[in-house]
């Protein structure tokens, strides 16, 4: 890829020893700007949040096990789904692959020192510690945290006595560190790339945060706005969204998908990105159709703007527009097939290493693609009308957001570790883990494919003695997977502390993040690398395999 010159006898101070001021301790990582630094800020946040997420998960699970009465009483039950939400998608699932190993490896992999507004950088950070504190801090607060949901539909929301102001308000901020990250990343991709890094020469993984970008700079602004208007509804009474003062609850459900259907492309196309990123290195084979690949994300960022509707197919609107919408859903289906076809072919004959990064990418494919699946049949006129507002929903965006993006982020941090901490985990336990959390997950969430269908609505609070055995599975389902999380994060741990120390190039990648010092000084290369070809460039391995050597 490139010729980078690297004397391995001096090793530099490394990115975790120093950093870009003269602040030593914490005030070094709070107040550093170095993309790195904040990468790892970001991750250590988004975990602990993650953290009180799968707990109010577990509680939700814990409460389904029987009908009526568990643990928990109803308006309990319907303030922990609603704060899962928030969280999960506000403050995992949105910022997990950009704001973390964006950050990190999206400067390294251009050859550049760093984004282009490094400060920037650092502000969105703090806004979305700001915003994870408010939406967490309103559990706290006399009344309870918010009882809406995560959608906060309207005239609920501007009716109930729950503290969903300091949700929306959460929300709200975390809005604004989505669109300083895009700018920041459109930016910097633009500006800051290595001699002879052209566009059709950057890693599949910055094309998928390019095209995630230009969501979170064009989408978020209006789910701010939407949120906005709400806190305003409630604060003066205007009539905007409640018909009983003339507004329109229906004009809320068009706003606030506009944003949320195309913020589901923020969640999935970075990790879309790091699917293309793994493949090649544990296939050892150049990526298969890399335009049509980075074209693809492109493709999914502008059609996926166009099917927000299909969210309100029992809302009440014209035949033509339901048609419109639902033709439109299958349309944007075709970008994301190319990519899951991409990748298979990748696969196909290559010298597969079963590492657990590419471990974590096959239950990536294999989930993403159920979750593909069952997203046709909700786009599906006919179906949706059934299945709009069962557990078939909850199972289907189950599948993409944490089969695809969540295993996406496992997948990520077991690729790019080594290189972030400079130690190895352990590869057998990881792969034990792997497996715990692969069979935990789909326990959990395909049983929830089986009793939406036959009828079992989502966020109810008891349900009909007939759908309980799929309830036990899948609550049974959720104390496997978080068994496999809890042995996969301390085995990752375990690695950071005292894990062997890590080569420069563990899995054999071949692109510029494999080629710095590991960790990475500050400053990334010691001279700006030239690049004089495309990724992935694995044509010795595949003659090699060819000649049968
Ligand atoms: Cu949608």
């Amino acid at each position: 890829m490139a010729n980078v010159a690297m004397p391995a006898d001096r090793a530099e101070p490394n990115y975790l020893e120093v950093t870009t001021n003269s602040h030593k301790g914490i005030l070094g990582w709070l107040l550093s700007v170095d993309h790195k630094r904040i990468g790892l800020l970001y991750l250590y946040t988004m975990l602990a949040f993650f953290a009180v997420a799968v707990g109010f998960g577990f509680m939700i699970r814990l409460e389904l096990l029987t009908p009526g009465k568990t643990v928990i009483d109803a308006q309990t039950y319907n303030q922990f789904f609603t704060l899962h939400g928030i969280i999960m998608i506000f403050l995992f699932i949105i910022p997990g692959l950009p704001a973390v190993f964006g950050n990190f490896f999206l400067p390294i992999m251009l050859g550049a020192k760093d984004v282009i507004f490094p400060r920037l950088n650092l502000l969105s950070w703090y806004l979305f510690i700001i915003g994870g504190l408010i939406a967490v801090s309103a559990w706290l607060m006399p009344g309870g945290s918010a009882d809406t949901g995560w959608m906060f539909y309207v005239p609920y929301s501007l009716r109930t006595t729950t503290n969903v102001v300091p949700a929306l308000l959460a929300a709200f901020v975390l809005g604004f560190s989505s669109i300083l990250t895009g700018i920041n990343f459109i930016t910097t991709i633009h500006r800051m790339r290595a001699p002879g890094m052209t566009f059709f020469r950057m890693p599949l993984f910055v094309w998928s945060l390019y095209a995630t970008a230009w969501v979170q700079v064009l989408a978020t602004p209006i789910i701010g706005i939407t949120l906005a208007l709400v806190m305003i509804e409630r604060a003066l009474g205007v009539g905007i969204f409640d018909p009983s003062l003339g507004g329109d609850p229906v004009l809320y459900q068009h706003l606030f998908w506009i944003y949320s259907h195309p913020a589901v492309y923020i969640m999935i196309l970075p990790a879309m990105g790091l699917v293309s990123e793994v493949i090649p290195v544990f296939a050892r084979r150049t990526i298969f159709g890399y335009k049509f690949i980075a074209f693809s994300s492109l493709a999914i960022a502008l059609f996926g703007s166009l099917v927000w509707a299909h969210h309100m197919f029992t809302a009440g609107m014209s035949d033509t527009a339901m048609f419109v919408f639902s033709f439109l859903t299958f349309f944007v289906s075709i970008p994301s097939a190319i990519k899951v076809f991409n990748w298979v072919s990748t696969l196909y004959k290559g010298s597969i290493q079963a590492d657990p990064p590419l471990l974590y990418v096959l239950s990536f494919i294999f989930q993403f693609s159920i979750g593909g699946f069952t997203g046709l049949m909700l786009g599906a006129l006919s179906t949706n009308i059934h299945l709009q507002d069962t557990s078939f929903v909850v199972a289907h965006f189950h599948y993409v957001m944490f089969g695809g993006t969540g295993f996406g982020i496992f997948a990520a941090m077991h690729y790019w570790f080594p290189k972030m901490f400079g130690r190895m985990y352990n590869l057998k336990v990881a792969t034990a883990a792997w497996a715990v959390v692969t069979v935990g997950y789909n326990l959990l969430y395909f049983p929830l494919f089986i009793s939406g269908y036959l009828g079992m609505p989502r966020r109810y609070y008891d349900y009909l003695p007939e759908f309980q055995p799929y309830h036990m599975v899948s609550t049974v389902g959720s104390w496997i997977l978080i068994f496999g999380l809890i042995v996969m994060f301390w085995n990752l741990w375990r690695g950071m502390r005292s894990g062997p120390k890590a080569p420069m190039n563990p899995w054999g990648g071949v692109t510029l993040e494999w080629t710095t010092q590991t960790p990475p000084i500050v400053e990334n290369f010691r001279e700006v690398p030239t690049v004089t070809t495309g990724p992935y460039d694995y044509s010795r391995y595949e003659s090699a395999a060819k000649e049968g050597k």
